[in-house]
C-alpha cells in the first residue's frame, strides 16, 4: 500500500458498484498500489448487465464502442459476435474482463452498502455494509449506474394480482416461460421495445399497455465476421482516439449542417440513408435536431411516415405515432418492434386516454375495461441519475445528508458529476451532470475513472488529506450544466432525464450536455490547474 495508513482505515478506497465503472476503478486504483474493496448486491459482476435478463435485452450502442479501451490486449483478445451486443454476451465480456485482471478478489458480492458516512476526526468514510458491518475507508466512490433503482408504479391493488408480475430490470436467471400465456407490458420504452417483439413471438396473446408512443429505429443488427473483427482490432488506437475525442463517445460522426439547409428532397433521401444503417445515424443526420423545432420537426415527420407504411391497422398506427421533439427521450433502437403490431395475438392499449385504474386478481382494470393477464411486465423504467445515490443514506461533513443536500433531489448539485460540497474525498462516476447516459458509456466511465485515479495519486504525492469541491465551483457547474441544457429542446420532454417519469420527483436536468471531448478538456484543465474548485487540507507532515 503507498499511503500511510495513519487513521487506521480499512481500506484506501471502498468502491460501491461492480458493473464498468466498479470493474475499471478498482483495477486502475490496485494497479496504482492502493488497497481497494468493492462491495456489490448482486452475485456476480455485470451491474447492470447482471440484472437485466429479460427477453431482447441487447446493448444500443455498437459493440465495437462499447468496450473498455483502456487496454489493447483485452481490446484484442475479446471479439463480439454481432453489430449490437445481446445481455448475456456483455455479461460474458464483463466476466471475461474479471478474470483477465484477477478482480474477483478485492469483491464482496451478495452485499449492500446501506450508509456512508464522513467521520471528521479522522478524515475518512465509515460504510455500513448490509445494515451492520462498519469498514472505514479513506475514499468513497460510487459506480452505481444511472439506471439501477427501478420504478415500480404503485397502483391500487398491485399485490392481489393472481398471476407472475416481473420487472425488466430484475429479471428471474432462469428465464420466464410465455408458452400460452396472455402477457399484458406496461410502458413502451428501450426495455419495452425491445422484449415486446420476442414475448409477442411466445405469448398467446400480449397486451401492450402504452402511455406515451415512441420514435423507434430499426437498429440494423447482425454478425459481426472474422474479418471486420480483425479489421476493427487493427485500428484499434485510431478508433479509441475517434471515441475519446468525440461528443457522444462513438465513431459515429455527427451532422455538420442545418436540416433545414437540404432540400425536403434531399432530406428525404439523408434521412433514409440512415434509417438503413441504423444504429444512432439518423439522430445524427443533423447539427441542429436537438436545438431547433423546425429541424426536430423533419425528421418526427420521417419517423410517423414509416410508422404509416409499416403497421397496418391505421387506428394502430396512429396510436403509436409520437408527438414529442425526437431525440429528448432517449433515442429507441429495435427489431421489428412496429412491425409487431400487424401481429392478429398483439393489441395495443393508450393508457394516456384511458389510465390503469388498478390491478385487480385477474389483470389490469384501465378506466375503460379489465384485462385479463396470466403475466404482468413492469418495463416502467427507473428512478434514473440520482435515485440510487438518494436511496443510499451518504452523509457529508457537519451531518448533512445527500437527500437533504440536494433538498430530496430538487436542488441537485455537483462539481463535474464528480465530486460535491460537504463530501470530501467522495467521487461518483458518471454522477449527476457528467455527460453520462447521454454518451456511450464505458468511454465516459473510462475517463472519470482515470481522473478520480490521478487525482488520489496527486494527493497522495502531494501529503493531502482531504479533497472536497468548493460550493462557488459546485453553484458555477451547475448553472453551467442548466444553461447548455436550456437551449436544447431536451428541457420540453417529460422523460426519465429531468425526472418527470416518477410520481412526486422534482423535475431537473442534472446532466451536462456539452460532449464527451469538451468535459475531458474541463477536466484535465482542472486537474492541470492544480485541481482548480477543489479544497485541498493537509493535516499532516
Ligand atoms: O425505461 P423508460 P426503460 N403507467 O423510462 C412507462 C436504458 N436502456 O427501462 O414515457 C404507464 O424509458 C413510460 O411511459 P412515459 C436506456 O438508456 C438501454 O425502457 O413515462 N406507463 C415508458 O413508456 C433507456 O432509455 C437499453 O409516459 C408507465 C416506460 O414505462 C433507459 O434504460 C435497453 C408508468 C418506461 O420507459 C430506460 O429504459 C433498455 C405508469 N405509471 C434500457 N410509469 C439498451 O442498451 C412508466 N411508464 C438497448
Amino acid at each position: 500500500m503507498k499511503r500511510q495508513n495513519e487513521n487506521r482505515t480499512d481500506y484506501d478506497a471502498v468502491i460501491v458498484g461492480a458493473g464498468f465503472s466498479g470493474l475499471y476503478m478498482l483495477h486502475s486504483l490496485r494497479e496504482s498500489g492502493y488497497s481497494v474493496k468493492v462491495y456489490e448486491a448482486a452475485d456476480g459482476v455485470g451491474g447492470v448487465w447482471y440484472w437485466n435478463r429479460y427477453p431482447g435485452a441487447r446493448c444500443d450502442s455498437e459493440s465495437i464502442y462499447y468496450n473498455y479501451t483502456f487496454s489493447k490486449d483485452l481490446y484484442k483478445e475479446w471479439s463480439w459476435s454481432s453489430r449490437f451486443a445481446s445481455q448475456p454476451e456483455i455479461l460474458e465480456y464483463l466476466n471475461f474482463v474479471a478474470d483477465k485482471f484477477n478482480l474477483r478478489s478485492n469483491i464482496q458480492f451478495g452485499t449492500h452498502v446501506t450508509s456512508a458516512q464522513f467521520n471528521e476526526h479522522c478524515n475518512s468514510w465509515q460504510i455500513t455494509i448490509n445494515g451492520e458491518e462498519t469498514i472505514q475507508s479513506k475514499f468513497f466512490i460510487t459506480g452505481v449506474g444511472c439506471l439501477s433503482t427501478a420504478n415500480v408504479p404503485q397502483f391500487e391493488g398491485i399485490d392481489q394480482f393472481k398471476g407472475d408480475c416481473y420487472h425488466t430490470s430484475n429479471w428471474p436467471i432462469e428465464g420466464v416461460d410465455f408458452e400460452g400465456k396472455r402477457v399484458g407490458v406496461i410502458g413502451t420504452g428501450a426495455s419495452g421495445i425491445q422484449s415486446i417483439p420476442i414475448i409477442a413471438k411466445e405469448a398467446e396473446h400480449l397486451t401492450v399497455f402504452q402511455r406515451t408512443p415512441q420514435y423507434s429505429v430499426p437498429a440494423g443488427n447482425h454478425p459481426y465476421h472474422g474479418t471486420f473483427n480483425k479489421q476493427v482490432k487493427s485500428s484499434f488506437e485510431n478508433l479509441r482516439d475517434t471515441m475519446r475525442h468525440s461528443d457522444s463517445g462513438t465513431g459515429i460522426p455527427p451532422g455538420n449542417r442545418s436540416a433545414l439547409e437540404d432540400s425536403p428532397e434531399k432530406r428525404e433521401e439523408i434521412f433514409e440513408q440512415a434509417w438503413e444503417k441504423g444504429s444512432l445515424y439518423l439522430f445524427n443526420t443533423y447539427n441542429d435536431l436537438m436545438v431547433n423545432a423546425d429541424a426536430n420537426e423533419t425528421v418526427c415527420r420521417f419517423i410517423r411516415n414509416k410508422i404509416d407504411e409499416i403497421v397496418e391497422d391505421t387506428k394502430v398506427a396512429e396510436m403509436l405515432k409520437p408527438t414529442y421533439y425526437y431525440g429528448t427521450k432517449r433515442p429507441v433502437l429495435d427489431t421489428d418492434y412496429y412491425e409487431t403490431y400487424n401481429q392478429d395475438n398483439v393489441s395495443l392499449v393508450d393508457v394516456k386516454a384511458n389510465p390503469i385504474k388498478k390491478i385487480t386478481t385477474k389483470g389490469i382494470q384501465t378506466t375503460a375495461e379489465e384485462h385479463e393477464l396470466d403475466i404482468i411486465v413492469f418495463a416502467t423504467g427507473y428512478d434514473a441519475i440520482t435515485g440510487t445515490l438518494l436511496k443510499m443514506d451518504i452523509t457529508g461533513r457537519n451531518g448533512l445528508s445527500l437527500y437533504d443536500k440536494w433538498a430530496g433531489g430538487s436542488t441537485v448539485r455537483t462539481y463535474l458529476g464528480l465530486a460535491m460540497n460537504s463530501f470530501p474525498n467522495m467521487f461518483t462516476i458518471t454522477g449527476p451532470e457528467s455527460p453520462s447516459v447521454l454518451t456511450n458509456m464505458p468511454i465516459s466511465i473510462e475517463q472519470h475513472v482515470e481522473w478520480i485515479r490521478d487525482f488520489i495519486v496527486y494527493m497522495d504525492e502531494h501529503n493531502i488529506d482531504v479533497a472536497e469541491a468548493e460550493d462557488e465551483a459546485e453553484k458555477n457547474w451547475s448553472q453551467h450544466c442548466r444553461e447548455i441544457a436550456e437551449k436544447t429542446l431536451f428541457v420540453h420532454t417529460d422523460s426519465w432525464y429531468n425526472g418527470s417519469n416518477i410520481d412526486g420527483k422534482p423535475r431537473g436536468f442534472p446532466l451536462y450536455l456539452g460532449g464527451v471531448e469538451s468535459y475531458r478538456k474541463i477536466c484535465a484543465d482542472i486537474a492541470n490547474n492544480v485541481y482548480e474548485g477543489f479544497s485541498l487540507r493537509s493535516f499532516s507532515k
